[in-house]
Parts: C-alpha cells; sequence; structure tokens
C-alpha cells in the first residue's frame, strides 16, 4: 500500500468510514460530540484541546474552563481516545527547579512528541496573549519553560521533529484582544529557548470569505511524501460575531514557511447544532489530529462552539487530492 504519512502506525486509531453519499474530504464522527456540557465537577466546558498515542493508549492536554470562567489545562488519559478519564484537578506547573509556577490562565493546548520529549504549547498570559511553553517526560510532572516569543501572540504549534537542524515554531502575532491581526509566522531556535529568523508563512484573505478575517494554525503538522499537512482556523464576520471553520495547506518539507498549496474553500464549517449553539456560537477550531501512516487515516480533535470536543475523519491521499485540485491560487 502506498505510505504518503510518514510516521508510525496506529492501527487503534479512532475511525468511522465516510457515510455513503458524502463528497466532502473531511467528515464528522457520528456520535459527537465525545466531551460535552460540564463533562467534570470541575469544568463547565472542554474544548480545543489536544490528544495523542502514548504506551498503547491515549493521553492529552485538555482546554478546560472552570465555573468561574478561567481557561486552565488539565491532562487526560483514554484506551480509545473517544472516552476520556480528564482531571480531577488542573496540571499543577513546577519550575524547572520543581517549585510551583502556575499558569494565571491558559488555553488552545497542542501536544508534540520531539525526539522522545513531550512539549506542551499554549496560550499563556505573560501581560496578555502570548504563547507558553512546557514540557513532561511521563504526564506526571508538567515543567514550564520560557516564553517562547514576545507577546502578544497566539496559536502557537510546534512541528514534531527538527527541519535543517532547528526546531520550528508557528504563531499567530497580534495585540491583547479579538483583533485584526490574523497572519501565521514561523520561527526557528537550535535549543527550544531562543527563537529568531522569524518568516511569513500565510496570510488572512484570498479568494475564500471564510478565512478573510483571521487565520491560525490548527493541530502538529503531518509529514507527508507531499510536504507538511497542517489544519487551520480561518475566521469571518458577519452581522453576529466572528464564524470560525477550518481548512488546510501543504507546507514544503524543507522550507515551511513556503505554502504550496492552500484550501479555497473550508473542509469544516460550523453545521450542526453542537458546532453552532454553545457558549460561543459558531466555532470549530482544530488543536489536535491522530493519524495511521499505515492506512493514511486521520483523526481531527476540534471544539466546537467553544463548548465541546468533537471528531472529524479524512483519508490523507483523498485530502491531497481534494487540497491540490481546490487550491488558492498563491
Ligand atoms: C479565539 C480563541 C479560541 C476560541 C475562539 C472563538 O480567539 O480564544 O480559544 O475558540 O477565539 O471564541
Amino acid at each position: 500500500m502506498k505510505k504518503t504519512i510518514v510516521g508510525n502506525e496506529l492501527p487503534h486509531i479512532p475511525w468511522e468510514n465516510k457515510p455513503s453519499g458524502c463528497l466532502d474530504p473531511v467528515w464528522r464522527y457520528s456520535r459527537n460530540p465525545i466531551l460535552g456540557w460540564n463533562p467534570i465537577p470541575k469544568a463547565a466546558r472542554i474544548y480545543n484541546s489536544a490528544v495523542m498515542p502514548y504506551e498503547g493508549a491515549f493521553v492529552g492536554v485538555f482546554r478546560a474552563d472552570q465555573k468561574n470562567g478561567r481557561a486552565t489545562l488539565f491532562y487526560g488519559k483514554s484506551k480509545d481516545a473517544l472516552t476520556w478519564e480528564i482531571g480531577p484537578d488542573p496540571i499543577l506547573w513546577v519550575d524547572e527547579n520543581g517549585k510551583p509556577n502556575p499558569t494565571s490562565y491558559a488555553y488552545d493546548p497542542r501536544l508534540v512528541q520531539i525526539e522522545g520529549t513531550y512539549y506542551i504549547v499554549w496560550c499563556d498570559d505573560m501581560h496578555g496573549a502570548s504563547i507558553g511553553l512546557g514540557t513532561t517526560s511521563d504526564f506526571k510532572t508538567f515543567v514550564r519553560l520560557p516564553n517562547p516569543l514576545m507577546p502578544f501572540n497566539r496559536n502557537g504549534v510546534l512541528f514534531p521533529r527538527k527541519v535543517n537542524g532547528k526546531y520550528l515554531l508557528l504563531s499567530r502575532p497580534s495585540d491583547s484582544g479579538h483583533t485584526p491581526f490574523g497572519d501565521v509566522f514561523i520561527s526557528e531556535s537550535p535549543d527550544l529557548i531562543h527563537w529568531g529568523k522569524h518568516k511569513f508563512v500565510m496570510g488572512k484573505g484570498g479568494q475564500g470569505w471564510w478565512q478573510g478575517v483571521k487565520v491560525g494554525a490548527g493541530p502538529i503538522p503531518i509529514e507527508t511524501t507531499e510536504g507538511w499537512l497542517l489544519f487551520y482556523h480561518g475566521v469571518s464576520t458577519t452581522c453576529n460575531g466572528f464564524v470560525y471553520s477550518y481548512g488546510a495547506v501543504i507546507l514544503d518539507i524543507d522550507h515551511p514557511a513556503r505554502v504550496l498549496y492552500r484550501t479555497r474553500d473550508y473542509l469544516l464549517t460550523p453545521e450542526k447544532p453542537y458546532e453552532t449553539t454553545g457558549f460561543v456560537p459558531n466555532v470549530v477550531f482544530p488543536c489536535a489530529n491522530l493519524y495511521d501512516a499505515v492506512t493514511g487515516r486521520i483523526a481531527i480533535y476540534y471544539g466546537a462552539a467553544d463548548t465541546c470536543t468533537a471528531l472529524a475523519f479524512a483519508q490523507v491521499d483523498e485530502l491531497i487530492d481534494y487540497i491540490k485540485k481546490n487550491s488558492e491560487s498563491l
């Protein structure tokens, strides 16, 4: 069988075949959402969260909005990546000397393994929105590392391996609120501490109006023989507020600042009741993907309406073919 994804097999990836009659390259899990309102005693809503395979099962770092409204990160584990055991308490971050180093708020985590170490990137508070970075070796002790970039910034996404000998981080510089800054940049580092050589990757706009206000990188990019496959969210404005959809780009494998293809139309937009109704209506926001390199199956984890966690599926060859044939002119 053709192997397009460069990576490991994951035979127990959550999966459901495409429903008959569906023409779209991305389709929803029929039992969505997998986490609904008040999923654990200490959180009202769990969404925009990160999961990954770990020791034959799955682990996750979850964005959980507590009942005081504050966004916090919780650890969770699962045998099937569908039913999750989360919490009961937020992650207790420590500094590199083991002293408590709590976050004041933390949201939209991404989780990645690079050279055997696990890293969590999230939206942090450093006198305003900024990128937070932490690490763990066992999902028991979570150590905060220095904030990689200056505020204000969101949607930090690390690549799963070094490229040309450097760690790579995507981010979306902004100001402190829901801002008009909406473009994605890439930075590189020899050590995850010192970041530089910043480059522009992609901007809001294009022919697709769904991505006309801002765009932001989503889950950890998937390495494929065609380039890095990266899902991203795109925002448009209506008279009732923002609408968050998602699409995907293919980035050059050795020079990921170079976009090769980019979806002109969204892959998924809020349509289902759990996406159109909730704490913030009309939001689908992907933060994680699982994949099986043998079958090319991809499971996308996304937050729905800032309330629920939902799942969608794609097959890599069909998806890449679709992106190439339906690309924005770049
Ligand atoms: C963004 C982030 C996301 C959220 C989205 C829609 O700015 O804060 O966490 O899902 O807004 O509210």
